[in-house]
């Protein structure tokens, strides 16, 4: 079929404003899309508007995603994440083809695309709508305009929302693919579908129990802090959250990963009461973890570990409310503490299950659930409930045979969907999630942490030549290359009680991670350490030794 595309533009694009330039290494489709230092990253933004357009194109003219966000990375990193039709991640099959375009020269890019359109069956006459946005990094607006080249090279449509939590742009996608029947396609219909359940959940009552009606949220100097102000204009009288940290070096000394990695709080967080609850977010507030420092001084984190487990506790006794009989999970991964894991099977009895990192494994894993909890230890994660199941509670609500009572729980479990933000990890819906379970059962944070006690733990990133020589398998408990790596780890981790330890190349950074936990603090240190030592000879040859990070716990 004849197309009005001529896909010449797309290397005159290339050659006069994106061009590849030379000493490009192969970059790969990672654990979130491609990531790397920002001055490397035009010409792949370029070229993911490309694909977006032909993938929205492939699905008559759904709305397809193209975020600009290195998320937790440092200021001088940023990213590109593709958002499919329902707002989940980038079909894995894609993220191969999303590879192969990166990594031709300006030269094969035209005949590159040709072959996508061939293979994929694409009818370039067909509709295309891209959805685009952005996080606060000062480089990001030149990263939007190469996407938006992309689009205009193959004539497709775009929609430019400019700066967006990377929740908030799947959000904008999925409602407005499935006309508005998720929640009005717009920003502020995001902000009003969260608040409005939010509202509803908590009734008159602002306080209640051990739960005090306060929090500081810590921004990671981000996107989240800019679009928290709005949620509290429209939160006013309801929840009272300070936002600190909201206009310096993004995910600097701050922010959910550098809590939970440091196990330490935030730099710039105000002077507070002791027991109060902080919260902190990452760049691109898709992450979420809470903190608190006692009358002691002493610092405590509750990560997704913990709120994976408050969120599935209070589903399970809801569902139990409903009277109605569905089969929930938690999802978690090998970053996941011991402790959680034999808390959820010995106290809680849910079924559990280990993905690999990624979020993107993770849904994928919670969608075989009637409702499906996933959390990565990072605070990264949500709930999704199935068709079957919000039928289900549909047609209870309904029936003239549903006792008061029943239906008092059904309209709360109805309101807590609404409250969660399905599509992906997002940590404004998940902190107002959290504030509503915590509300209910009148805890503060000692509350809630004393539900099990976290085995010590230790992340630590190893520096190597290449982190692709580094392979694993099992849910990335077990490491296949550099070969004998595993065994000698298993002998290291013999060595300590409750030891584990594993090690996996990062999808984000380029480092490899090295993931410790035992019975002891002192302990944990000495086998994330010795892990540490061992990756980085293994991978550069016995020589210099590392500077490992020694992070207090
Ligand atoms: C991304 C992913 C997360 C993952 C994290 C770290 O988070 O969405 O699922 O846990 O990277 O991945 P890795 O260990 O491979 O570097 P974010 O918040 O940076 O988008």
């Amino acid at each position: 079929m004849s197309s009005s595309v001529d896909l010449r533009t797309v290397y005159a694009f290339a050659r006069e404003f994106h061009s590849k330039g030379p000493n490009i290494g192969k970059m790969l489709y990672g654990t979130a899309g491609f990531r790397t230092l920002h001055d490397k990253l035009e010409f792949i933004a370029f070229r993911m508007g490309i694909l977006a357009t032909l993938r929205s194109r492939t699905f008559s003219g759904q709305a397809i995603g193209v975020m600009i966000t290195a998320s937790h990375n440092p200021e001088c990193d940023n990213g590109v994440k593709i958002i499919d039709p329902k707002g989940e991640m980038l079909e894995m099959s894609w993220e191969g083809i999303a590879t192969d375009l990166v990594n031709v020269s300006d030269d094969k890019l035209e005949s590159e695309v040709a072959k996508i359109i061939a293979q994929q069956k694409v009818d370039m006459n067909a509709q295309s709508n891209v959805f685009i946005g952005m996080d606060t990094r000062y480089h990001s607006p030149a990263m939007g305009r190469a996407v938006v080249n992309g689009v205009r090279a193959l004539k497709g449509n775009l929609r430019d929302y400019g700066i967006l939590t990377t929740p908030m742009l799947h959000y904008l996608v999925f409602s407005h693919n499935v006309k508005g029947a998720y929640g009005t396609p717009t920003e502020a219909g995001y902000v009003a579908k969260l608040v409005t359940a939010f509202k509803k959940l908590r009734g008159e009552k602002l306080e209640n129990g051990n739960y005090k009606n306060f929090l500081l949220f810590d921004g990671a100097n981000g996107v989240g802090s800019l679009k928290m102000f709005e949620f509290n204009r429209q939160l006013a009288g309801t929840l009272q959250c300070q936002v600190f940290n909201a206009n310096g070096k993004i995910n600097h000394n701050c922010g959910a990963d550098y809590v939970k990695t440091s196990q330490r709080p935030p730099t710039g967080l105000p002077e507070h009461e002791p027991n109060t609850r902080c919260v902190s977010v990452d760049g691109d507030a898709d992450r979420v973890v809470y903190f608190f420092i006692d009358s002691n001084g002493t610092f405590h984190l509750l990560d997704g570990d913990r709120i994976a487990t408050l969120i599935a506790d209070y589903l399970m006794d809801l569902v139990q409310k409903c009277g109605i009989s569905l089969k929930l999970g938690i999802v978690q991964t090998a970053y996941a503490n011991g402790a959680s894991t034999d808390y959820i099977v010995d106290q809680l009895k849910i079924d559990v299950a280990c993905a690999q990192t990624g979020v993107k494994h993770l849904h994928h894993k919670a969608l075989e659930y009637d409702i499906g909890v996933y959390f990565e230890a990072n605070g990264h994660g949500t709930v999704i409930f199935s068709e079957k199941t919000k039928a289900k509670l549909s047609v209870a609500l309904n029936s003239t045979a549903t006792s008061e009572e029943r239906r008092e729980a059904l309209n709360k479990l109805l309101l807590t969907i609404d409250l969660i933000n399905e599509t992906v990890g997002d940590a404004i819906s998940d902190m107002l999630l959290v504030e509503t379970i915590l509300h209910t059962k009148g805890w503060d944070l000692s509350d809630w942490l004393a539900t099990y006690d976290d085995l010590p733990n230790l992340q630590q990133k190893v520096k190597v030549q290449d982190r692709n020589i580094f392979e694993t398998t099992d849910a990335e408990r077990i490491c296949v290359k550099p070969e004998g790596l595993q065994d000698k780890i298993n002998e290291i981790v013999k060595k300590y009680k409750r030891g584990r330890s594993f090690v996996r190349p990062s999808g984000t950074e380029d480092v490899v991670r090295v993931y410790a936990e035992a019975e002891n603090a002192d302990d944990v240190q000495l086998l994330a350490a010795e892990v540490s030592i061992l990756v980085y000879e293994m991978a550069n040859g016995v020589g210099e030794r590392p500077m490992i990070p020694h992070q207090k716990l």
